[in-house]
């Protein structure tokens, strides 16, 4: 179940790195998604890592990014996301903004995307749980955003949710999980460079399973904070509560950043599976890209707060 035979993943690797590398046209991928943009991928740019936090580590393949999903609301198993959600309907999409924001609106997606040139905006990036991927995001930092829409003074955290439509997401019609998904940021954190808007992957909008049309890339916390299909924004005074931290308290905290010295109460958090690979290696504090983000915690006892 975690991880399969060895041989497979290294065929679909190469036929997906060619896929991708080939791709020397521009997508059109206006029919596909919510989104109508068009990005360039072209040999060079596949290859050359360029954006100021990519890393040259190889690139899970699309099929492998696209197919182990987590996604409770379209069911609790990796392959469950990619079989159901094609129920989700990504268009029209609102995104609602409230709460100590001098700009409260309900967007329309495209409207609060067009902004930015999405062409520039590959970032390849590790996400890690027990097992890890690498991935080239297609999107845009949240803190440009964030300085568009004029948070007040109050504002200290920003809460995301995502859409609850028990008629699209099946998994909504069970109690698996307090709906809808909710998580959180403290502000410095979402205005950090590092932490981004994805509304694409491999120069395509996002697939269903991956969170579309909008999701949260938080590439030095575990998984879960990377909140999928958001439809609401809100800017709060108070940490906000997290789905994960109201359903296991004791297992998962607001902050979820990615320590390997710290373990889960049922399992060591020490190593992982990048998937593709038959061993498991080292998991590196905040995921890598400590030298990037750990000043926001100078202050903080990450093993208190989890
Ligand atoms: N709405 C929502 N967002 C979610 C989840 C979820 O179940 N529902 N799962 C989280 C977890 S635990 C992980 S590991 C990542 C997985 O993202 P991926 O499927 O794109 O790899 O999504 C996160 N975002
Ligand atoms: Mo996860």
């Amino acid at each position: 179940m975690l991880i399969r035979q060895a041989p497979d993943i290294r065929s679909s690797e190469i036929t997906d790195e060619k896929l991708y590398l080939n791709r020397r046209r521009f997508i059109q991928a206006a029919s596909a998604g919510a989104l109508a943009f068009s990005v360039p991928v072209g040999e060079a740019e596949a290859q050359k890592p360029k954006g100021p936090f990519d890393t040259d580590e190889e690139l899970t393949p699309y099929d492998d990014v696209t197919t182990y999903n987590n996604f409770v609301e379209f069911g609790p198993d990796k392959s469950d996301p990619s079989e159901n959600a094609r129920s989700l309907r990504i268009k029209p999409w609102t995104v609602r903004v409230e709460g100590e924001v001098k700009r409260p609106e309900n967007y329309n997606l495209e409207d609060l995307v067009k902004p930015y040139k999405l062409e520039d905006r590959i970032y390849r990036l590790r996400c890690v749980e027990a097992w890890s991927m690498v991935i080239p995001w297609l999107g845009f930092p949240l803190g440009e955003l964030i300085k568009r829409l004029e948070p007040t003074s109050k504002a200290k955290y920003i809460e995301f949710t995502t859409l609850h439509a028990p008629d699209q997401m099946p998994g909504q019609r069970s109690s698996m999980l307090p709906w809808p998904y909710v998580e959180g940021l403290r502000l410095d954190e979402a205005m950090h460079p590092l932490t981004i808007l994805a509304v694409g992957l491999y120069g395509k909008p996002l697939p269903n399973q991956n969170g579309a049309p909008l999701r949260l890339v938080v590439p030095w916390k575990y998984g879960f904070k990377s909140v999928k299909s958001i439809v609401r924004m809100r800017f709060v005074e108070k940490q906000p509560r997290n789905t994960w931290a109201i359903q296991a308290p004791n297992e998962y905290g607001f902050y979820a950043n990615v320590n390997p010295e710290v373990d889960h109460p049922r399992w060591s958090q020490s190593r992982e599976r990048r998937i593709g690979d038959f061993f498991r290696r080292k998991t590196l504090m905040f995921n890598g890209y400590a030298d990037r983000v750990s000043d926001l915690y100078r202050n903080l006892d990450l093993r208190k707060n989890f």
